[in-house]
C-alpha cells in the first residue's frame, strides 16, 4: 500500500544572533521518530539552509507531499509558520497543513486553532 508522504518543517526563521549554538528542534525529532511508522516521512530544518524560503519551495515542487506539518515552536515564530503555510497553499493547494508547538498549543481554543494562510 502507498504511503501518505509528510513532510514536517521547521520553517526558516531567526535564531538568537548571539548565540550560533542551536540544536534540531526535538519536538520535530520526536514527532518523525513516531510517524515514521505510519508515513513516508521527511524533516525539513530550513534553520540550516542558506536561502531556506527559496529551497523550501523547490522541495515542496519537486516532492510534493500530501500532508505538510509546520512546527511553530514559540510565539516569536509565529509569522514564519504563517508564511511556510502561505507558501505551501500556494504551491501546493490540495495538500492537507498541519501545524503544531508550543504556540498553537498554548493558543487553542473551543473549535481549533486558527492559522492564517492554510
Ligand atoms: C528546548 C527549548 C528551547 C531551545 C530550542 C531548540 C530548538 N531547536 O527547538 C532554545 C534554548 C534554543 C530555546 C530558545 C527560545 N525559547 Co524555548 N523552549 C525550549 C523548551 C525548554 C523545550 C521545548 C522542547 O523541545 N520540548 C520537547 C518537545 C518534545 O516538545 P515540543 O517542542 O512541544 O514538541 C511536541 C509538540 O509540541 C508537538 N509538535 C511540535 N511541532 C509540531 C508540529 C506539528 C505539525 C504537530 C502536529 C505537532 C507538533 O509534538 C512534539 C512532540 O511531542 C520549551 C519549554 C517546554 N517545556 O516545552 C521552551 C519554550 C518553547 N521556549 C520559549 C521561548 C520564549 C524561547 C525564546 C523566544 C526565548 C527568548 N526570549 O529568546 C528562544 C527563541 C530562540 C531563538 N529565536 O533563537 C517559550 C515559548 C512560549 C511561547 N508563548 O511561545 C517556551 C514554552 C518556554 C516558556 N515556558 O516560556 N528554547
Amino acid at each position: 500500500m502507498k504511503k501518505i508522504k509528510f513532510l514536517l518543517i521547521d520553517p526558516p526563521h531567526r535564531i538568537w544572533d548571539i548565540l550560533k549554538a542551536w540544536i534540531p528542534s526535538p519536538g520535530c525529532l520526536q514527532l518523525a521518530a513516531y510517524l515514521e511508522d505510519y508515513f513516508n516521512i521527511d524533516f525539513m530544518d530550513c534553520t540550516l539552509n542558506k536561502r531556506p524560503w527559496h529551497d523550501l519551495e523547490k522541495k515542496l515542487r519537486e516532492e510534493r507531499p500530501d500532508v505538510v506539518g509546520i512546527s511553530i515552536g514559540c510565539t516569536y515564530f509565529t509569522y514564519d509558520g504563517y508564511n511556510a503555510a502561505s507558501l505551501v497553499r500556494d504551491v501546493l493547494p490540495e495538500a492537507t497543513i498541519l501545524v503544531g508547538g508550543a504556540h498553537p498549543t498554548l493558543n487553542v481554543e473551543p473549535g481549533g486553532y486558527c492559522c492564517p494562510g492554510c
